[in-house]
């Protein structure tokens, strides 16, 4: 096959003195942090649908995206070559993983069996190039939103033919994922929402949605489908309220019916954002619950009220992000996920790969900053230290469910007012980040 990047090599860690535009200069794939490679940290993942089905436009103008392999086409055979070129990008970049919606990788036809038919024809050469490359699917999922059909939502559509639709091509993007080897499968809620309340029945729609996943959940077993459930929780975008909006919502929904045992959580930045919280509060929320699974990792703009999914850049982001995972004891099914794109305006090839290593090496430098703050100590002491007033007497007492009110009544009496506070001491804990950063 043609090369789509003659002039790119593999991308190789050439350390942070390195001025080389195309090198790593912090991840080191094989390089050990806290007894493990950071290729097996942060495992990295590419994702098709902005890196190679993007094409820059937005709601003002076409796309400006140059890539010279595409033929403009909507064939099979065009998206066949893609794959290829896909590959080729992620090797050549040394992304050990990717993802996909079933519509970004395959045209869809003009029935649910054409979709399939392509759907198989362009996996096929998917499974050849993981096969060639050892590179491998993180996860896929399927596309319930573009198609007008899901003009009402996909599992919450008031039409129960479109439920029924969604339903089988669900079905068939698991069939496909299993296939691939995929180490996870997506639920995110694309048009699991509503725009207005007066024309929406919100129970049924939710009861809908529950009975869409657990047979998903059943699916899945039957055909010995051992890949790891997510939901990804969105506040908003395309539809006003999104139901899976923030990650306290996706997880009280999941315990509502019954379905947490089957999902974990993929979190992603822009949507935390979005949601008025910060990525280390969804990563936090999902932690407690034992539920962080996987992350999307962008980043919103802060002058941007919407999901402009740009790639991560920030150090803070990365290394409290990073503090957030290994705390929490690191990704194992999931993967750093560069649900990204490259601006509209940075439209040549090779902005893909200064977009990626550009992600990669903030990461990188997240993931070891991260455990310098641990192996320093500091942090996490001061955090145990605070809650000191739990770790006997009274306090311990409380924690472990023995005190009552009229006891706590009678200890108060006695003492008159409680023990003084400390500070929070805020200021000085940001300065500690700072000198690790
Ligand atoms: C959209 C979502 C989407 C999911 C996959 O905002 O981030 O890209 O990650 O369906
Ligand atoms: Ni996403
Ligand atoms: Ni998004």
């Amino acid at each position: 096959m043609k090369t789509a990047f003659p002039k790119i090599n593999k991308i190789a860690y050439e350390g942070p003195n390195s001025r080389h535009p195309l090198a790593f200069k912090h991840y080191n794939a094989d390089e050990i942090v806290e007894g493990k490679t950071m290729r097996d940290h942060l495992r990295f993942a590419v994702v098709y649908w902005h890196t190679f089905r993007g094409t820059g436009s937005d709601p003002f103008g076409p796309g400006t995206a140059i890539r010279p392999w595409d033929d403009g086409t909507n064939s099979v055979k065009n998206a066949q070559n893609r794959a290829r070129v896909a590959f080729e990008f992620i090797e050549k970049l040394g992304a050990p993983f990717y993802a996909w919606h079933d519509r970004d990788v395959a045209p869809e036809g003009r029935s649910l069996g054409e979709s399939n038919k392509n759907f198989d024809a362009v996996a096929k050469v998917l499974k050849e190039e993981q096969k060639r490359t050892g590179i491998k699917l993180l996860w896929g999922t399927a596309n319930l939103f573009s198609n007008p059909r899901f003009v009402h939502g996909a599992g919450t559509s008031c039409n129960a033919d479109v439920f029924a639709f969604a339903a089988a091509q669900i079905k068939k993007a698991l069939e496909v994922t299993h296939e691939l080897g995929g180490a996870g499968y997506t639920f995110w809620g694309g048009r699991e929402g509503y725009m207005t309340l007066l024309n929406t029945d919100m129970k049924r729609e939710l009861d809908h949605l529950a009975k869409l996943l657990h047979m998903a959940v059943a699916y899945k077993k039957q055909i010995g489908f051992k890949g790891q459930f997510y939901i990804e929780p969105k506040p908003k975008e395309p539809t006003k309220h999104q139901y899976d909006s923030d990650a306290a919502a996706c997880l009280n929904f999941l315990r509502e019916y019954d379905l947490l045992p089957h999902f974990k959580l993929n979190i992603e930045t822009n949507h935390a954002t979005l949601a008025g919280h910060t990525m280390q509060h969804e990563l936090e929320v999902s932690g407690a619950a034992n539920a962080l699974g996987s992350i999307d990792a962008n980043t919103g703009d802060e002058l941007l009220g919407w999901d402009t999914d740009q790639f991560p850049t920030s150090i803070y982001l990365t290394t409290h992000t990073m503090l957030a995972i290994l705390k929490y004891g690191g990704l194992t099914t999931g993967g750093v996920n560069f649900d990204a794109k490259v601006r509209r305006e940075s439209f040549e090839p090779v902005d893909l790969f200064h977009a990626h290593i550009g992600g990669m090496d903030a990461f990188a430098r997240g993931l070891k900053i991260a455990a310098a703050i641990r192996k320093d100590g500091r942090l996490a002491e001061f955090v145990k230290n605070r809650y000191a007033s739990w770790d006997s007497g009274i306090g311990a007492k409380i924690e472990s469910g023995k005190a009552t009110m009229r006891e706590l009544e009678t200890y108060i009496l006695k003492q008159g007012d409680a023990k003084t506070n400390v500070s929070g001491r805020q200021e000085f804990l940001e300065n500690l980040i700072n000198e690790f950063i």
